[in-house]
């Protein structure tokens, strides 16, 4: 039996050994994918982001559980960032979310950004596609702050959640730019702390600056307090509102499109990347590259054109 086959009759430990291997690069993994991706594509994803330390995993804990007491399969993917910042991330969410790890129904899975070339979206949309395969009907990403590359793996999600704690202040301003347009539900966590109903009224007011076409999702703010477990189910069905919404609508199969044509598109830019990079590590001619653009005998955009022409030649 193959590990494709293993997944799609339910085998947790064979989806965990093809994504230990997805994550190694082993060759055959690619083998596996294409086995299972004609069996993709019936789980919801929801992405979760927000700052440091907001309360994601808490939220994600809470979440899991509500949606398990409605009998439904979760799949976690927890990217660590890795970062000097943020390190012991890992650590963290294992211990927040401990009580679901004898639970057959639930499968968390960290994904280290450290070691991607830039693929970590790709990456991302495989671990989800094993999920996916193993039967799961949710699947969250957990994902640290609002940059470039966190946008691009919430991306990835049907219904994304971004995560605000009370009292940034004029740090809403600073990101909003980022945040505005890639939320569609705003948490804002901790909410029993000073200055949550005024981070709420703050956000509601910048969203209701965006000029929304009629039958447009409006994001909504919700004050939620995961650790006590306040505002979660409000946030079920926040989540249920918006899913309903791109269903309707049809903007989910629209997204569904677009995300199909980026996955293409970012293995296509890993492969070819990949083919012209082998090929300048043999025989030295990395380091005569380097030579001749310090001598000045070459420049960057010639020794691209010449590298590439060597490898892609039409033979
Ligand atoms: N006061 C308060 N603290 C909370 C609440 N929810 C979570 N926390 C605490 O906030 C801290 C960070 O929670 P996490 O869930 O690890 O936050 P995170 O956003 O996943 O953090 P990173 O993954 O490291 O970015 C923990 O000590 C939580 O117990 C809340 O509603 N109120
Ligand atoms: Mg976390």
């Amino acid at each position: 039996m193959s590990l494709a086959d293993k997944i799609l009759s339910g085998d947790i430990r064979a989806a965990a050994r093809l994504m230990r291997d997805i994550d190694d690069g082993v060759a055959s993994a690619v083998e596996e994918l294409k086995l299972i991706y004609p069996h993709t594509g019936h789980a919801y994803v929801i992405g979760i982001t927000g700052p440091p330390g907001a309360g994601k995993s808490t939220l994600v804990d809470q979440l899991t559980a509500g949606y398990r007491a409605q009998n439904k399969r979760v799949g976690v993917v927890a990217i660590d960032p890795t970062s000097p910042f943020t390190g012991g991330a890992i650590l963290g969410d294992r211990i927040r979310m401990n009580r679901h790890a004898d639970d057959e129904g639930v499968f968390i899975r960290s994904l280290a950004t450290r070691g991607h070339l830039g693929g970590l979206s790709r990456s991302t949309a495989d671990v989800v596609n094993v999920l996916d395969a193993l039967g799961m009907d949710v699947i969250i990403i957990e994902t640290v702050g609002v940059g470039q590359d966190e946008v691009e793996i919430v991306s990835t999600a049907h219904t994304t959640i971004v995560v605000m704690v009370p009292g940034l202040g004029d740090d809403i301003q600073a990101i909003k730019a980022g945040i505005l347009e890639i939320g569609d539900l705003f948490v804002v966590n901790k909410a029993d702390r000073d200055g949550a109903d005024r981070t709420s009224r703050e956000l509601s007011t910048m969203l209701e600056m965006n000029r929304y076409q009629a039958g447009e999702w409006r994001p909504q703010v919700l004050m939620v307090e995961a650790q006590r477990n306040r505002g979660i189910d409000e946030l079920l069905q926040g989540i249920a509102r918006h899913r309903h919404h791109m269903e309707e609508s049809g903007e989910l199969r629209h997204f569904v499109e677009e995300k199909r044509a980026r996955h293409f598109l970012e293995l296509l830019k890993e492969r070819l990347f990949m083919e012209v990079s082998n090929h300048i590590q043999v025989n030295g001619r990395f380091r005569s590259i380097m030579a001749g653009l310090t001598s000045g005998e070459t420049n960057p955009y010639t020794a691209v054109e010449s590298v590439l022409s060597e490898r892609l030649r039409r033979d």
